[in-house]
């Protein structure tokens, strides 16, 4: 086993010639999405698409969550990092999934309000002896990998008041760690920093979207970006968004750190720029010098976002021979809009795009790579039914990319909603029908004023950029399957919202092994060598924004790591199932109070408990399944409640006791609606 002193060894060996010699072979993970392109790609092929017949479990081990798991996890020399809910950091025995050491921030509980989309955290930076984790209520924090103490800490956070959170992972360039937030959902303004990785002092720190026009611009990129704002809306109230979440990738050749940034707060166009205007740099790709933080170029993905078009997907780097013409060197991107983009990560050229789901939005892209759009689901008058929805034809389970066939694997899907433009839209009003607004959401929009038309799904879809055709699909059984890893062993790796690690023929699609994982599996699986071994390791935990209230599996044992090798043969830890409550029954209600009840429960519930009865609860419990008595109390589950450390917000004074009797009246009502008959 793996003794502290081997943990600082193994995280003292990283910087970046590290992870740039380690693609030579990729025995170990050193960092987010293995190589700096990101492209989760393993060299390793023990595994392959002959011998995966013969995985098995080596290990699991415990993460003791409950909530949503979104960490890739890292291995070097032996030794496991990975994050589970509340950012709580785990080192583990990579051969044996012994515990070396756990770091817990200690997240107040309270946090849980302000995270818009469970309290996730997608994992940790290694660096020099450290290991680098951003904790949910908006730290940055240095462990020292050896005895797993923190060594610094410093708030990224502008303003305490503020609704930031950080639930991505740190990335670390020449000695700088850099962390953006989350957070656009409750009005903010979007920007990354970059702290000395040994001393924790701040670099530089870049924002994505201008600032009060009546205040100096920061810098020349907010000047050009302000002029694509129209200052009637006062964006500035509500930040403006932009939050760069989850996507950092660095070009060490070029010397360029591109971030993927955020949808616009709020969602509506005309609340935030009455005139219009493309509003840079939502939905935008930005590339940055990493050294100083300077604004090189951008290429602006969807101009004027109207639909939390986020442009937070992963981002992997390529080279690629497109025409058959010279290797260019490109990026490639699947936003939440639902097309594929091949840039030119030099200049930030456009290239091409085309949709790889159902887009209703957009036609396509013209020749200077602007969006031809669909003018009805600009709509401010009428509601529109929007695809993808904001859930994202791809939302951040992470894409890979297999450099040996040219192929993509994307875990797409499609959530639709019906959105409608709020005209009376104020910033920090709470609005009944307005979603989430009663705990600080802003997107001037309604939600689902009637109900979506197209169906959801979730896919696996293989990709190919060069010729921007799906060459295969694996269709799921639901939305939200986990990240991708591919390897030259012919193999992609998937979880699935299910409950399962599949594994697929890389090249046609054929599924070849598959495993259950006692939960869905959102998180996206990587591999490591030890010893001549290969392993695949996945954290597994059903959670983020689709799955706090909504699942696909009877099943909901706690966050595991389950790690596999060729003729594994350890016991799986026994399942958990959902307690499989009967349909409410027996609550109260006047039947006028439904239909305001069921407005209330919009902007006060829906994202985190979601349709009574119809959805039957994710990582948080559907109210339409719970005993009588806890409804009938619903006032004291909502007002300094008891379950109030497990992050649900406490509602004294942002909901008055008569709106309660009308969301308990929405909850009944329509249990009872949905109840069969006979
Ligand atoms: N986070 C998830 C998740 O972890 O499942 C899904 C989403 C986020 C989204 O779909 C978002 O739009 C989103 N937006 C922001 C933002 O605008 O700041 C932050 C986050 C986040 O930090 O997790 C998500």
């Amino acid at each position: 086993s793996v003794p502290a002193a081997e943990s600082a060894k193994a995280a003292a060996k990283v910087d970046g010639e590290f992870i740039v010699a380690n693609t030579a072979e990729t025995r170990e993970w050193p960092s987010a999405g293995l190589d700096y392109a990101e492209t989760r790609f393993s060299r390793l092929k023990q595994i392959n698409d002959k011998t995966v017949k013969d995985l098995g479990l080596v290990w699991s081990y415990d993460l003791g969550s409950t909530r949503g798991i979104e960490a890739t996890p890292l291995v070097v020399d032996g030794v496991m990092y990975v994050t589970a809910s509340w950012s709580v950091v785990h080192a583990v025995d990579a051969r044996t999934g012994k515990k070396l050491w756990t770091y817990d921030p200690e997240v107040p509980r309270a946090t849980g309000t302000k995270a818009c989309c469970d309290v996730v955290n997608r994992g940790v930076a290694l660096y020099k002896g450290k290991v680098y984790v951003g904790s949910l209520d908006g730290r940055l924090i240095a462990i020292d990998a050896a005895t797993g103490k923190k060594v610094w800490e410093r708030d990224t956070l502008l303003r305490p008041d503020l609704a930031a959170t950080i639930t991505g992972a740190p990335r670390v360039v020449k000695g700088k760690v850099i962390i953006g937030n989350g957070g656009a959902e409750l009005g903010l303004r979007g920007y990354i920093t970059a702290y000395d990785a040994e001393t924790g002092e701040q670099a530089w720190r870049w924002f994505t979207v201008p600032g009060d026009p009546s205040k100096p611009f920061e810098n020349e990129a907010m000047e050009m970006a302000a002029r694509t704002w129209d200052p009637s809306g006062k964006y500035w109230e509500a930040g403006g968004g932009g939050t760069v979440w989850n996507s950092m990738v660095y070009d060490p050749e070029l010397n360029l750190l591109y971030i993927g940034v955020g949808n616009g707060s709020p969602w509506s166009h005309k609340a935030r720029s009455p005139k219009g205007g493309d509003n840079l740099f939502l939905s935008s790709i930005v590339a940055l010098n990493p050294d100083s933080g300077e604004y090189v170029w951008h290429y602006q993905e969807t101009p004027g976002d109207n639909w939390d078009y986020t442009a937070t997907q992963d981002i992997i780097l390529a080279d690629l021979a497109l025409d058959g013409k010279e290797t260019r060197k490109v990026l490639l991107h699947a936003p939440k809009n639902g097309f594929f983009f091949v840039i030119d990560r030099t200049n930030g050229q456009f290239i091409s795009a085309k949709n790889f789901v159902d887009v209703n939005w957009a036609t396509g892209y013209d020749e200077k790579g602007r969006p031809i759009e669909v003018p009805e689901k600009r709509s401010t008058e009428e509601p529109f039914e929007i695809l993808p929805g904001p859930f994202g034809g791809h939302n951040w389970h992470s894409m890979s990319f297999n450099p040996l066939l040219n192929l993509a694997y994307i875990p797409a899907q499609t959530v639709p909603l019906v959105l409608q433009h709020d005209k009376n839209w104020k910033f920090g009003s709470n609005v009944p029908g307005q979603p989430m607004s009663g705990i600080g959401w802003n997107t001037a929009m309604l939600l689902n004023p009637r109900p979506p038309e197209a169906e959801s799904f979730g896919r696996l879809i293989a990709w190919d950029p060069i010729h921007q055709k799906e060459v295969w699909r694996h269709e799921h059984v639901a939305p939200w399957n986990g990240g991708t890893l591919t390897s030259a062993g012919n193999l992609v790796f998937q979880g699935t919202a299910d409950g399962r690690l599949m594994a697929f023929d890389a090249k046609t699609g054929k599924a070849l092994w598959d495993t259950a994982t006692g939960t869905g599996a959102v998180a996206a699986p990587m591999t490591y060598q030890l010893d001549g071994k290969q392993y695949v390791s996945i954290a597994v935990g059903w959670g983020g924004v689709f799955g706090q209230s909504v699942r696909a599996t009877e099943l909901r044992t706690p966050g595991t790591v389950y790690t596999f090798a060729l003729g594994g043969k350890a016991k799986k830890p026994a399942f958990v199932d959902y307690q499989r409550n009967t349909l409410l029954s027996g609550v109260k209600y006047q039947a006028e109070d439904v239909q305001p009840g069921a407005a209330l429960y919009v902007s006060h519930c829906v994202f985190c408990h979601g349709v009574p009865g119809v959805d039957k609860g994710g990582d948080i419990p559907n109210l339409g399944y719970s005993a009588t008595a806890v409804i009938e109390n619903l006032d004291k589950f909502v007002f300094e409640g008891p379950m109030m450390p497990l992050g649900m917000p406490d509602f004294t004074g942002k909901l008055a006791p008569e709106e309660v009797e009308k969301i308990k009246a929405f909850i009944q009502g329509t249990a009872d609606a949905i109840r069969p008959k006979s």
